[in-house]
């Protein structure tokens, strides 16, 4: 039985990282089937409650004010809309429901009440509540605790070394200590990163070495690949090819067998075969629904279809309660192997 370590070195990840490609696979698979189903893979939705003019420079993303893109501002949404919006993601399969707020932290005002009450009417629907509002005092998590927020999402996004070429308005100390408040609140930790950012193969290790080694592994890591957009510093990055993807999402799996491992941003410029690969490699969760926050992703038939041919199956909310079963049992789906 594998044991679960806090106590990776960088050159144990390294090794890991480097080992030959089916190799790594093969021993990511045997890893993941010690600690999960791997015919499971949980399936969320996110929804951009607060979009565009951040202050941040996050020399990826579409939403900082600075950067010209087509993403176009909105103000909070009101909260009986999101609630319609989770409703009809759990209609269509998602057990965890993540809205997304283009804040560099949450500031307490009348909009953090809001999204209090999103928390607690998503809660009420019985869907897995997760937010990704920047970052967050101890106090702050606290509240969202209360009000039910089950996990929290704050990104790493790559290796403190690269931190500073990516982003300069907030440090990879601010990040950790986000990540420490929500721990300390009792929130299930979301924490991932990015790859195709320009970072070199140190930087990818060196940002799964900083997760593998918190004092606990986070409950969910997701692994992005970059969405370039137009207008933004990075539009002109090359595509990360599927096996860098399958890379991290094996040393990953590995290093923190528990971890749920998220095949995240990227999906759509990836067919079934490559994101079979992926859920191979570990991977057990993805976003479903034709938008990610701005930017595409997988409509969700073709994600019921690629569950139906790779015999997957959507994880339960909380592990237990409600089934979702909607997600693998469209009638239109044809297994095309
Ligand atoms: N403003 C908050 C923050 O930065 O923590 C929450 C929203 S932010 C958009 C959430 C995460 O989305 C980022 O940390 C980053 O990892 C990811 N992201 C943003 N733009 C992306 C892109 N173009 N491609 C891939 N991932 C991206
Ligand atoms: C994460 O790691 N990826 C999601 C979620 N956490 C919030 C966001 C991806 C955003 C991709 C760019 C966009 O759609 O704006
Ligand atoms: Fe703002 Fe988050 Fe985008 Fe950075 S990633 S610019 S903090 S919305």
């Amino acid at each position: 039985m594998s044991e679960i370590r806090n106590n990776w070195t960088r050159e144990e990840i390294a090794a890991i990282y480097n080992s030959p490609v089916l190799e790594l696979i093969y021993r990511a698979a045997t890893v993941h089937r010690e600690f999960n189903d791997p015919q499971e893979v949980q399936v969320c939705t996110l929804l951009s409650v607060k979009t565009g003019g951040c202050p941040e420079d996050c020399a990826y993303c579409p939403q900082a004010a600075r950067y010209h893109t087509d993403v176009k501002v909105h103000k909070l949404m009101e909260v009986e809309e999101v609630l319609g919006k989770a409703q009809e993601a759990k209609e269509s399969g998602s057990t965890r429901f993540c809205m997304g707020a283009a804040w560099r932290e949450v500031r307490n005002n009348r909009d953090f009440d809001k999204v209090l009450d999103m928390v607690k009417g998503v809660n009420k629907l019985g869907m897995e509540v997760c937010c990704t509002l920047g970052m967050l005092t101890e106090e702050q998590a606290n509240k969202l605790k209360e009000a039910g927020l089950y996990a929290y999402n704050h990104n790493l996004d790559t290796s403190e070394e690269h931190y500073g070429d990516i982003i300069s308005t907030r440090t990879y100390k601010d990040r950790l200590d986000t990540l420490e408040n929500v721990r300390q609140a009792k929130i299930s930790v979301c924490s991932g990163g990015i790859i195709g950012l320009g970072e070199s193969m140190e930087d990818r290790i060196g940002m799964l070495h900083t997760l593998s080694t918190l004092p606990e592994h986070p409950e969910s890591v997701p692994v992005n690949a970059l969405v370039p957009v137009e207008g933004t510093p990075l539009e002109e990055q090359p595509r990360v090819s599927v096996w860098e993807m399958v890379r991290m999402i094996a040393t990953a799996r590995i290093i923190m067998p528990k971890a749920m491992v998220r095949l995240s941003a990227g999906r759509v410029r990836m067919n079934t075969e490559e994101q079979a690969l992926c859920f191979m490699a570990g991977a057990n969760s993805i976003f479903a629904g034709d938008k990610l926050l701005t930017t595409p992703n997988p409509n969700v038939v073709s994600d019921q279809e690629m569950f139906q041919v790779l015999n997957l199956k959507p994880r339960k909310a909380f592990k237990e309660g409600e089934e979702a079963v909607k997600f693998q049992q469209i009638p239109s789906a044809q297994a095309e192997a």
